[in-house]
This record gives structure tokens, C-alpha cells and sequence, in this order.
């Protein structure tokens, strides 16, 4: 196995990614900054299918138009060399002091003019540049103080704000589908749609939310304390894992960004196992990149930032090797069997059956061997330690 990528493993990376230069709360920069260009290079050197940033990953902000267009045609020539893709762009509405209380959701109503707008423009250029993924992530729509937002309004101005973005993508005619980014608090106290969950309460209450879905994170679904490979799970069932960031996190606690499998691995297995293999009864597939979005720990230096990027695409691969030996393991579906796995996917209702017919059925419940039932044992230890053996290599 030499777990070499190729632009079909469709791995993608955040400009801001690669180009973080180790700035946290408490410390300066530890990397000089790396040009987009080179990024675009080494990724596409690398095997990598593609490259996301933000607008202001790439323009600064304030940039001149004609700053613009000369940035944006030296990144194009690079991409055009490599044939390096740019399936999703995103929006900064979190760096810049005129967003530290929001962007749709600011309590000043010319910042959420100027949010809009800013967003709109970004949406132009990511049609432009051919993405089909517009990611959306509030870092800043949220507050420190309960009493210093008022949640519902805040709510009506964040659909009203993703409701327009929709809106103008459908009129112009754009191939392009929002992701919204759950995170549960950082920078802000508490931010707004903070875990997938409330995030498809949200999508569902939206009037164009047939072209807005997720894109979850592993870490922020982590920070809340929530498995991610159940909360990807419930957004494909819901049809909305429009796309999705992979990185590591390490128990709850500040963003961590590690690279992808180093930090929960046992889950990370389990994420790329339904990544690659689905559902063990057949269900909604995920089909889009393998987005990373981490960052080159400021410990690292200029080598460590490559090296990580090498290092998410490689553990996936393994992570993908190690999760098709599982699934094809002909004791794993014996086993997957016996825990009624299988089971599940059947209706519990046969077709047709009423609930006449249910109440009907003196096997259901009248003369049903409860006592037998709960002596089932569903083996899931025994699941589990299989799985365990194909993620270490064991078997
Ligand atoms: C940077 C954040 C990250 C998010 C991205 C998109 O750290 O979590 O995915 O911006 O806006």
C-alpha cells in the first residue's frame, strides 16, 4: 500500500489552511506567509483536487480593483498550470473589527448592508471561478451576553441574510448550493447554529432552503461533545451534506484544527468508513471533496506546514484501506449480522400492515416473549473489537 493521492480521491484544502502562520490569543505569527501561488503548487504536486479560501484568504481586504484583478489573474494562471479546481469558496465576515458583532446578525443593521454585500460580490467570483459549494460559517453571528442579542430577531436577520444569497444564486442562474458550518462557540461565546442539529432546524425554516444544506465539521461537532459520524449521518438522511471539513480534535476544548485522525481516531475510522462504504443498509451517499480544514501547528515550521498537508490525505487513505478491509471481512458482516445491524433496515410495519393489523398481531405484543427479548445479547462488544482490530492493523 503506498497510499499515494490523486486528484480522484477529490482532497481538498483552505487557502487559510496551508497559509496559517501560527497567530493564536496568546502569540504572534511563528511562519512567514505563503503565497497562494505556492500553495496552489505544492498541493496540486502533492495530488490534491483542489483549493477553497475566502475571499480575504486571497484578496486583501479593501483591496482596489485593480489589486483584485491582478491577484486574481497571477491565482487563475497558477490553476490553469496545475489544473488545481476551486469547488467552493467562502466569505470572511469574522476578521475585520467592523465584524465583532456579527455579520448578518449585527445589531448594526449598515454592518449586515455590508455583510450582504460583501457576500454577494464573493458569490459572483466563486461562480466565476466554477465552485459548487458556497460555504457559509458564522464565526461571529452570536453573542458573550444573553442579554445583548435578541435571539429571535437575530434568527429572522440570519434567514433573511441566507434566504437572499439563495435567492440571487437561483436568479443569476449560478451552480452553486450553500453549506452552512456549525461551530459551537469561538471566537464568539456562544455562536448561532451551533451544531448540525440546529442547523437543519434552521435550513428547514428557510424559504430557498432547497439549495442550502451542511458542511460539518469534525471538530466543532466535537467541541459540543456530539459524535460527527452521527451528525454527518443525520445530514446525509436529511439529504444535506452539501460538504464537509476534516480535521482532528481532541476532546472538548478550543478548536484544535489537528490534522485529520489525530485526534479521535476510533471516530475518524467510523467517519471514513460511511464516507467510503455508506450505510450498512444502503442510503444517501456522499459524493463531494474531502475537504481539510486544519492548521500546520505553530510548533511546525515552514516543512511541518507541507508535511501536513501530506499527512490528512494519507490518513485518509490508510483510514480508507482500513475500513474497506473491515467491511469486506467476512466475520465483520457475520458479526454485523448477528448485532441485528441488518435488522434495522428493515420496516418495522410489513407492507401494508396497518395498525389494525399491528394491535391485530397477539405476537406483538400480547403473547410477545419480553423476558426472551431482553436476553437477547446484540454482541456489540465483539462488533466493536473487530473494528478496533482492522483500524490497528490486527487483522
Ligand atoms: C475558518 C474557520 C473554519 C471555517 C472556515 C470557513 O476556522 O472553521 O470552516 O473559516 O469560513
Amino acid at each position: 500500500m503506498t497510499f499515494t493521492p490523486t486528484p480522484a480521491d477529490k482532497f481538498t484544502f483552505g487557502l487559510w489552511t496551508v497559509g496559517w502562520t501560527g497567530n493564536d490569543p496568546f502569540g504572534v505569527p511563528t511562519r512567514s506567509d505563503v503565497d497562494p501561488v505556492e500553495a496552489v503548487h505544492k498541493l496540486s504536486e502533492f495530488g490534491a483536487y483542489g483549493i477553497t479560501f475566502h475571499d480575504n484568504d486571497l484578496i486583501p481586504f479593501g483591496a482596489s480593483a485593480n489589486e483584485r484583478d491582478l491577484i486574481l489573474k497571477r491565482f487563475r494562471s497558477a490553476l490553469e498550470e496545475t489544473g488545481l479546481k476551486v469547488p467552493m469558496v467562502t466569505t470572511n465576515l469574522f476578521s475585520h473589527p467592523v465584524f465583532k458583532d456579527g455579520g448578518f446578525t449585527s445589531n448594526d443593521r449598515s454592518v449586515r448592508r455590508f455583510a450582504l454585500a460583501k457576500v454577494l460580490h464573493n458569490i459572483d467570483l466563486a461562480a466565476e471561478l466554477g465552485a459548487e459549494t458556497f460555504v457559509m460559517w458564522g464565526g461571529r453571528e452570536g453573542a458573550e451576553y444573553d442579554g445583548s442579542k435578541d435571539i429571535n430577531a437575530a434568527l429572522d436577520r440570519y434567514r433573511e441574510g441566507v434566504d437572499t444569497a439563495a435567492a440571487y444564486i437561483k436568479d443569476k442562474g449560478y451552480g452553486l448550493r450553500i453549506a452552512l458550518e456549525p461551530k459551537p462557540n469561538e471566537p464568539r461565546g456562544d455562536i448561532l447554529l451551533p451544531t448540525v442539529g440546529h442547523g437543519l432546524a434552521f435550513i428547514a425554516q428557510l424559504e430557498n432552503g432547497d439549495i442550502v444544506g451542511l458542511n460539518p465539521e469534525v471538530g466543532h461537532e466535537q467541541m459540543a461533545g456530539l459524535n460527527f459520524t452521527h451528525g454527518i449521518a443525520q445530514a446525509l438522511w436529511a439529504g444535506k451534506l452539501f460538504h464537509i471539513d476534516l480535521n482532528g480534535q481532541r476532546s472538548i476544548k478550543y478548536d484544535q484544527d489537528l490534522v485529520f485522525g489525530h485526534g479521535d481516531l476510533t471516530s475518524a475510522f467510523f467517519t471514513v468508513d460511511l464516507l467510503e462504504n455508506g450505510f450498512p443498509n444502503g442510503g444517501p451517499r456522499y459524493e463531494g471533496p474531502r475537504h481539510f480544514d486544519y492548521k500546520p501547528s505553530r510548533t511546525d515550521g515552514y516543512d511541518g506546514v507541507w508535511e501536513s498537508a501530506k499527512a490528512n490525505m494519507r490518513m485518509y487513505l490508510i483510514l480508507k484501506e482500513r475500513a474497506t478491509a473491515f467491511r469486506a471481512d467476512p466475520e465483520v458482516q457475520e458479526a454485523l449480522r448477528t448485532s441485528g445491524v441488518f435488522e434495522l433496515g428493515e420496516p418495522t410495519l410489513a407492507a401494508g400492515e396497518t395498525t389494525a393489523d399491528l394491535l391485530a398481531d397477539a405476537s406483538a405484543f400480547e403473547s410477545f416473549d419480553t423476558q426472551k427479548a431482553a436476553e437477547r445479547s446484540y454482541a456489540f462488544i465483539r462488533l466493536n473489537q473487530l473494528a478496533l482490530e482492522h483500524l490497528t492493523g490486527a487483522r
